[in-house]
């Protein structure tokens, strides 16, 4: 019976831990998402956005006969006003996110925020280039306190360019102004979106989806790579961090304190008051050996790349976590955080703290967190999880025996350096290696995890074929989360990987699968496609170079704005899942068809994750010849014998999977 349990388990996710703890879900009758998508299926007519609720005359469901809402919209209008709202949704989700880190490097450059400094200056003075602030003769605190000013006004420029769009190849910027959609700041463009899409305005279906694109553009190269650059400056940019994922990283005898959400600020504070003699000594003084500090979603992606804190999870595994009965406190931000954390949590001892102004839970404690007074409430917090490590039900205790080695953290700053050291940082070795392929192309996979699928098979099995196919991964979000968890983010992933693709990541000493960051982090992989356009060879715009995009298990707004800004920057972009804008042709043309002509790059929904390697590789070869490079050749390039058999673990071991049985 337990065994027919794992069986149907497994459907719900190739992972093992996670099939482990649904079933003990399961049998203490405990609620979870993959239980609940079983039981609440999606509506059919919202689900191809061909519902139409934005007045009151409706909602109207245009499906069947019903061509037209009361109003008279077509479902093309419909579905891409449904479209372009969740563009604008996800672009202020992650742009808020940025405008944060902003107010934080101003408080932290004014001494208002005395836990906070800036660490990485190198970053500060080029960042500052880049937004025409002054260095000379100045302290990095002025220096900073103008970058975040900067960075504050960009986010609401009426008019005029956003001055990020300039780190865009000179053509693709081009490309933007003759099309109209070259950015304002996000807050204008988000603002715009939901003006033009309310009742009785924009009613031409291409219109409404060129300002989507204009609105992720402010969100990709605007919101979000201003995000990723001051926490940088803040915390560090990320070089290579050797850690670990999986339930298995939570320990029975010490305090379990897991972060989730987005922001690094209070994570990283965290991270601090974890390491402090006074807290670790309450925690010993309370039965506990330690405190074990571990992170879900994106926050646990920030302080994983700056600070190697392990990973318990991705998306589908934060109510789990808390089923394994050993976590004291689960502390929350903003984003992708469930309700159903609060249902979990009563069955158990967990404290669920939220600490974020813009996001409380009903039922959870409060904690709210303000740069001003950050380390002392990161204390509190880890105090009231150290409270709680005593009322633990020692009969609920189940932890997965899984750990997953990786090694996370390449910043395109550290990409740059490995392949030219710090006097002369480049992107020639890659660039020369796919104009002599070597390497055949370039691919993005990132994104979410959806209950709707298999939970991490289409991330796997796409990063899998892809390297085998010499096509550099670079990883960030829930994708790269799925990664870690399969070993795929270890050197021993070479022995899959085809020989070109491994004697160059071996060369530049790379994994052939590099995690970049969190979701924001999204906005380094368009840094390293520019990179790669400037470095020479390669054509002179983004989709000029034989790179792909997919996020294969998407299911957030932020998701389908990443796809949208790929999309408009020269990235074919494939989206697993469904199509959120199915019922209208006219809006899946558009989104292909009309996209390939105008950004030379189409935005596909494709839910079949092996037919869209099958036509990303379809189309990495086209541009490769259209570049006139050497043909990809897979036998042309023999595994080199420089590395002893040994190096790496055996393909039987590999395919076993990279996780050790026993902890680590
Ligand atoms: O921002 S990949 S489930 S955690 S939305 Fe959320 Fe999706 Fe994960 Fe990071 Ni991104």
């Amino acid at each position: 019976m337990a065994d027919e349990k794992k069986e149907e388990k497994k459907r719900k996710s190739i992972d093992p831990a996670t099939i482990e703890i649904l079933c003990k879900m399961e049998a203490e009758h405990i609620s979870n998402a993959f239980e609940r998508a079983e039981t609440t299926k999606p509506c059919p007519i919202g689900h191809s956005g061909a519902c139409c609720k934005i007045c009151f005359m409706g909602p109207c469901r245009l499906t069947g006969k019903t061509t037209e809402g009361v109003c008279g919209a077509t479902v093309d209008t419909v579905a891409a006003r449904n479209f372009v709202r969740m563009i604008a949704s996800g672009a202020a989700a992650h742009s808020d996110h940025g405008r944060g880190m902003a107010m934080t490097l101003i408080a932290a450059a004014k001494g208002e925020a005395p836990d906070y400094k800036i660490k990485d200056e190198r970053k500060l003075m080029v960042v500052a280039r880049n937004l025409g602030v002054k260095t000379e003769g100045r302290s990095k605190e002025e220096i900073a306190l103008d970058v975040g000013m900067t960075a504050l006004a960009e986010f609401g420029k009426q008019e005029g360019e956003l001055l990020y769009i300039k780190r865009a190849p000179a053509k693709r910027q081009e490309i933007w102004r003759n099309l109209g959609v070259v950015p304002r700041g996000v807050d204008r463009e988000v603002v715009e979106t939901l003006h033009r899409t309310v009742i009785g305005n924009d009613q031409d279906a291409e219109h409404i989806l060129m300002h989507g694109v204009r609105c992720s553009l402010a969100d990709g190269w605007g919101g979000s790579m201003m995000s990723t650059d001051i926490s940088d400056i803040l915390f560090g940019t990320p070089g290579p961090v050797a850690s670990r994922s999986n339930f298995g990283i939570l320990k029975e005898d010490e305090v379990n304190v897991v972060v989730h959400g987005h922001e690094p600020t209070l994570s990283e504070m965290i991270v601090v008051a974890a390491q402090d003699p006074g807290i670790i000594k309450y925690a010993k003084s309370k039965g506990a050996k330690g405190i074990n500090l571990a992170g879900i979603c994106c926050t646990a992606n920030e302080i994983l790349v700056r600070q190697g804190v392990g990973v318990v999870g991705n998306f589908l595994q934060q109510e789990l976590a808390i089923a394994t009965g050993v976590v004291d406190a689960m502390v929350v931000d903003i984003q992708c955080v469930m309700q159903g954390l609060v249902a979990v949590a009563s069955k158990y001892h967990t404290k669920v703290i939220t600490t974020s102004p813009k996001a409380h839970i009903k039922g959870a404690e409060r904690v709210e967190f303000h740069e001003h007074n950050a380390l002392e409430t990161a204390k509190k917090i880890i105090r009231m999880a150290i409270d709680n490590y005593a009322k633990r039900d020692k009969s609920k205790i189940q932890i997965p025996d899984y750990i997953d080695r990786m090694v996370a953290g390449f910043s395109h700053e550290y990409i740059a350096y490995m392949q030219g050291g710090i006097y002369r940082e480049s992107f020639r070795p890659f660039n020369d290696a796919v104009m002599q392929g070597r390497i055949r192309g370039a691919a993005g996979v990132v994104g979410c995890n959806n209950p709707r699928v298999t939970q991490d098979d289409p991330h796997t099995w796409i990063v899998k074929e892809l390297i085998k196919n010499d096509v550099l991964v670079v990883t960030t979000g829930c994708n790269a989360q799925a990664c870690a968890k399969q070993g795929l983010l270890t050197p021993e992933v070479m022995e899959i990987a085809g020989a070109g693709l491994r004697e160059i990541c071996e060369t530049i000493g790379i994994p052939p699968v590099l995690h970049m960051g969190s979701c924001v982090d999204n906005s380094r992989i368009l840094t390293v496609l520019a990179q790669c356009v400037s470095e020479g060879g390669l054509g002179n715009d983004v989709s000029d170079l034989p790179a792909a995009g997919f996020a294969p298990e998407w299911m957030s707004e932020k998701a389908v704005a990443i796809g949208e800004y790929f999309a408009a920057s020269g990235v074919n972009t494939f989206m697993g899942v469904g199509h959120p804008a199915e019922g209208s042709e006219e809006v899946k043309h558009i989104l292909t068809k009309v996209w390939q002509e105008k950004f030379g790059a189409s935005y596909f929904f494709e839910p079949d994750h092996k037919k869209a390697v099958a036509d990303a590789l379809a189309i990495i070869d086209a541009k490769r010849e259209a570049l006139k490079l050497e043909k990809y050749d897979p036998k042309r390039y023999v595994r080199s014998k420089t590395y002893l058999s040994n190096d790496y673990l055996t393909r039987e071991q590999f395919d076993k999977g990279s996780r050790s049985m026993s902890k680590v």
